[in-house]
């Protein structure tokens, strides 16, 4: 069995970490030459997001062919030197695939559009006149989950784009033809697998209305996936990899079924509850503040959960997916450096297996367009529309996507002071920041302070302290909302975390002595250490270790 507990993980989108062959666009050359700064991260594993065949109308997540590489990104044998070179360094491969759904132009969709009844029953299709989808559920991305097709006058199901169909895993040919995806990979060396909103994959007997909502209670953790993913593992023989499903709209109870060693599903979950706490609502495009109080008990359940019933979180802030975290809950201005810090210690102190992901070590902060011409994610457009649609001005709407698109995330990475920040020499295919100028790798490098090598700090801790991979966890100053604080305890070691997730000032309900304990990590400058805290300064972030004899 893979270490999991003792890797941290690095997530790259291709498409913007660096572009070898300088077309704009990031490729699999561009991550081969940077995998000694991946190396110097200190990381076990990197999973990169799809390069699969696609057309790209969600970047990858829309799967064309499953065992070949977009020719924008490179080669097969892109892929498998990447594979070598990353293992000389030790480091290993974990791939994204993304099961749900395929592309509407994959071989399989477009035989069964063609009337083809085996591949018809590869997707979902319902009957039903063309103005009445077979239910009222919605996309992910907004609009109807069903589209008409007139040839066939039926309905096939996407949960996510219209040239996403969601597969009938119902059917056994279908699970059989995946497995064969995985047994490819796995052949070529691949040390993991991401598997993309895994657990949506098994739907109900029974397709009806959903007058509460958009019809994921009926989807999500569906009747067989227990029985589907243990399948897929024992039949691959994947269980000695390094596996995470990422859970939409899960609940702990099915995580920990999903990721109990005991079960022989996976390594561990992704769950996004703790990543709605500014959503209003339960909306992701109704702004407001994050609720802190909500984010400390959703940690709590999730931690002490888990570890209740023998199961294993991913821990993250950042992905592809979500706006960065110095933006969203720290201060990208006046306390950039100390919020980023901060926030980082929060989760790598955990219980579970960190994921940075891309330009999360530098602090890298969300985009600030200022133009819907400046936005690429499907997700986003469509929503600007919608957001229109329902009477919003133009600036509303980008103030919106400001916070919440996903663009945020999957601007290039900035690596220097150049013009396209060290990323490519054309135009990028994506807009870069304003503040790749102060926020890049080779400012970074040069600064023994920055956010960079306090990451590099970050990770060699869980190689070094075994209460940190190990320990149990135990939530600290409960009732204070501004203190994120808890305490790891293992035979004889204490680690405690302090951080407060404000701009203020806060005064700790009772004084904390360090007098015994080491100063693991501080991200204040050294001199403003103090034996005994009554206070935590704005954004300050404290880890302290203890051995008892
Ligand atoms: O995301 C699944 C998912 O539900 C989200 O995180 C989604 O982007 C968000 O809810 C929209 O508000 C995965 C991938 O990570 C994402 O990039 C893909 O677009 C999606 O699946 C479809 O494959």
């Amino acid at each position: 069995m893979a270490d999991f507990k003792g890797s941290t993980i690095y997530q790259i989108y291709p498409k913007s970490f660096y572009d070898s062959n300088h077309d704009g666009v990031g490729d699999i050359r561009g991550v081969i030459e940077k995998l000694d700064y991946i190396q110097s991260l200190g990381v076990d594993l990197i999973w990169s997001t799809p390069f699969f065949v696609s057309p790209l109308n969600d970047n990858g997540y829309d799967v064309e062919d499953y065992r070949k590489i977009h020719p924008l990104f490179g080669t097969m044998e892109d892929v498998e030197e990447l594979i070598r070179e990353a293992e000389k360094r030790g480091m290993g491969l974990m791939l994204d695939m993304v099961f749900n759904h395929t592309s509407t132009r994959h071989e399989w969709f477009q035989r069964a559009l063609a009337g083809e009844k085996d591949y018809m029953d590869y997707y979902i299709f319902r009957d039903g006149g063309a103005d009445t989808p077979p239910t009222n559920w919605q996309s992910k991305f907004g609009g109807s989950a069903w589209e008409y097709v007139p040839s066939l006058k039926k309905w096939y199901l996407h949960l996510f784009d219209v040239t996403q169909a969601d597969l009938n895993w119902e059917n056994p040919k279908v699970r059989e033809e995946l497995k064969e995806v995985i047994r490819f990979w796995k052949k070529k060396g691949v040390k993991g697998f991401r598997f993309d909103v895994v657990n949506l994959i098994s739907k109900p007997k029974i397709f009806e209305d959903d007058n509460e909502g958009d019809g994921r209670r009926f989807y999500s953790d569906g009747p067989h996936v227990h029985e589907y993913l243990k399948e897929l593992v024992a039949d691959t023989g994947i269980g000695d990899l390094i596996t995470v499903g990422e859970m939409s709209f899960t609940s702990l109870d099915h995580c920990i079924r999903y990721s109990s060693p005991e079960e022989k599903e996976l390594s561990m979950c992704f769950n996004f509850h703790h990543l709605k706490v500014d959503y209003r609502d339960g909306n992701k495009w109704a702004l407001m503040r994050p609720d802190y109080r909500k984010l400390k008990e959703l940690f709590e359940t999730w931690q002490t959960g888990m570890e209740q019933e023998n199961g294993w979180n991913a821990v993250f802030w950042c992905n592809h997916d979500q706006p960065r975290i110095v933006s969203r809950f720290g201060d990208e201005k006046k306390y950039w450096k100390e919020s980023a810090k901060m926030l980082a210690a929060c989760i790598h102190m955990l219980r579970g297996t960190p994921y940075v992901f891309q330009g999360e070590e530098l602090g890298m902060t969300n985009t600030g367009y200022t133009d819907i011409s400046e936005y690429r994610d499907v997700e986003s457009i469509h929503y600007y529309h919608i957001l229109l649609n329902e009477g919003k001005s133009r600036e509303e709407a980008l103030q919106i996507l400001r916070q919440r698109s996903r663009d945020n995330s999957r601007s290039p990475m900035q690596w220097d002071f150049g013009t396209y920040a060290g990323f490519s020499e054309q135009e990028p295919w994506i807009k870069i920041p304003e503040n790749h100028k102060k926020i890049n790798v080779a400012a970074e490098e040069a600064d023994p302070d920055s956010i960079l090598h306090y990451y590099r700090k970050l990770i060699s801790l869980r190689k070094q302290y075994a209460v940190i991979r190990e320990g149990a966890i135990e939530f600290l100053y409960r009732e204070q909302p501004e203190i994120f604080a808890y305490r790891r305890l293992l035979e004889g070691e204490e680690l405690v975390v302090l951080n407060n997730l404000t701009d203020r000032e806060v005064v700790l309900p009772e004084s904390v002595s360090c007098q015994n304990s080491i100063c693991l990590l501080h991200n204040y400058p050294e001199g403003l250490c103090r034996n005994t805290l009554e206070t935590l300064r704005p954004y300050e972030s404290l880890v302290l270790f203890k051995r008892y004899s």
